[in-house]
């Protein structure tokens, strides 16, 4: 029996009566900033598309495997979806026809697992505020999925039955953020990680098969383009080609009529049918075992949980007035926390070439010695430093060395 999950689902952002954008800041601190994991890497896994799709529902699926593979470590689970470990539950969600989930939703347990090279990384879900209901604007739609791809390393497109033209359209529009980011002449990195479309209720199996395969048929199917097509289209397919530096594909069936239609439906497993229970199966694994984890990186540099918090602030109060922030607004905040990135990983240098010198028996630490091993680690945090290639402008760059040289 899986053991009971006290943790729950915690409000990162909120909208007011206003419809602004508000952190829950204390919430953010006091689940990131802890110990045990403010300094490891992190991988943050989100979850977006249009209202009333099935998204909460899915992410408990996460949920359960996470709990499963890194709580009570198991390894290599393949049958890990237990009907005796009770219903699905976790992240709420809801039958009927109005929204459900409002603002970003995030787990307040963090995950611990152990990527292949031996690194632990955090794991964070966030689940999201579904688009077009409405009663939002797409002002507001497009800064719950912009931001939620700006702050993930993987978000997950949550589609239903296929891949709409204007399922491009809007994500090209929502993450348009990112594009400012392609124009910067340092980096030809894309703006974002790893986007999965992850089609719900896929009826035609007899034609591209069920999970991964099926679904990059599907992908590759959608973003080819040929002279035939208008130019409109072919831009547009580079265009999301380029915002994302992978693009993968999951194909699920439906869950059968009890999980789209009984109101009386409670998350048991029982009801849930087989052949979604197969591929939800695989899909779990397919974004959460150690070998597919893809670590939030920011210009190529890993980051840590606490540069997230950082990020998740900096981009929060470029929103504050409530309009789109500028482009150049959303950069420089990516920007500042790579800054710091490097800093800190300068500064480490400095300290762990200090501390072996003193640890070092053999050497008369005097005055002179001192000065002179302090000259050499500095240099070499500067060099570190200098050599990293960093977002931003030569202003960044110059404040943050001037910090380093204190
Ligand atoms: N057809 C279908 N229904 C599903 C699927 N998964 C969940 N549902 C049902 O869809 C309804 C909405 O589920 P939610 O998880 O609350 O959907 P959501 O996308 O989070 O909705 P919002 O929070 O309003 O954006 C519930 O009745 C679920 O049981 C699926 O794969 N296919
Ligand atoms: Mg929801």
């Amino acid at each position: 029996m899986v053991t009971k999950l006290n943790p729950q689902i915690e409000q990162l952002f909120d909208l007011d009566e206003k419809k602004q954008i508000v952190l829950n800041k204390s919430a953010l601190l006091n689940i990131l900033l802890r110990d045990e994991i403010k300094d490891k890497h992190v991988c943050v896994i989100s979850i977006a598309g249009a209202y009333r799709e099935g998204k909460s529902f899915l992410m408990n699926f996460l949920l359960r495997y996470l709990h499963i593979r890194y709580k009570l470590k198991k390894r290599n689970v393949t049958n890990w979806l237990d009907p005796a470990d009770g219903p699905i539950s976790g992240f709420s969600w809801k039958i009927g026809s109005m929204r459900h989930t409002v603002g970003i939703v995030m787990w307040s347990e963090i995950f611990l697992a152990e990527l292949p090279t031996g690194e632990e990384v955090a794991i964070i879900l966030l689940d999201t505020q579904g688009s077009f209901d409405n009663s939002a604007t797409i002002t507001e739609c497009a800064t719950i999925f912009g931001l939620s791809t700006l702050i993930s390393s993987v978000q997950i497109y949550n589609l239903k039955e296929n891949i709409k033209q204007s399922d491009l359209s809007h994500l090209e529009v929502f993450s348009g953020y990112g594009r400012l980011f392609l124009g910067d002449s340092e980096s030809s990195r894309s703006p974002f990680q790893s986007l999965v479309f992850l089609i719900r209720d896929w009826q035609w199996s007899h034609e591209k098969e069920f999970g991964a395969e099926g679904g990059e048929k599907l992908l590759n199917n959608v973003l080819k383009s040929d002279d035939t097509q208008p130019g409109e289209l072919v831009r547009q397919k580079k265009n999301v080609k380029e915002l994302f530096s992978e693009l993968r594909c999951f194909l699920l069936p439906h869950p059968g009529q009890a999980v789209a239609t009984n109101p009386n439906f409670q998350g048991e497993l029982q009801d849930v049918d087989a052949e979604f229970r197969k591929h939800i199966q695989v899909f779990a694994p397919y974004i959460l075992a150690p070998e597919n984890l893809v670590p939030k990186k920011i210009n190529g540099e890993m980051i840590k949980v606490v540069d997230l918090v950082n990020l998740i602030e900096g981009y929060w109060k470029c929103l504050q007035d409530g309009r789109m922030p500028s482009l150049q607004t959303i950069f420089s905040v990516a920007a500042n926390v790579q800054h710091m990135v490097v800093l800190h990983q300068s500064e480490n240098i400095y300290d762990e070439k200090m501390r072996f010198i003193q640890e070092d028996d053999s050497k008369v630490l005097d005055k002179y010695t001192l000065i002179k091993e302090h000259i050499a680690s500095k240099s070499a945090a500067m060099k570190h430093y200098n050599e990293k290639r960093k977002l931003g402008d030569k202003l960044t760059n110059d404040e943050y060395e001037k910090t380093l040289d204190k």
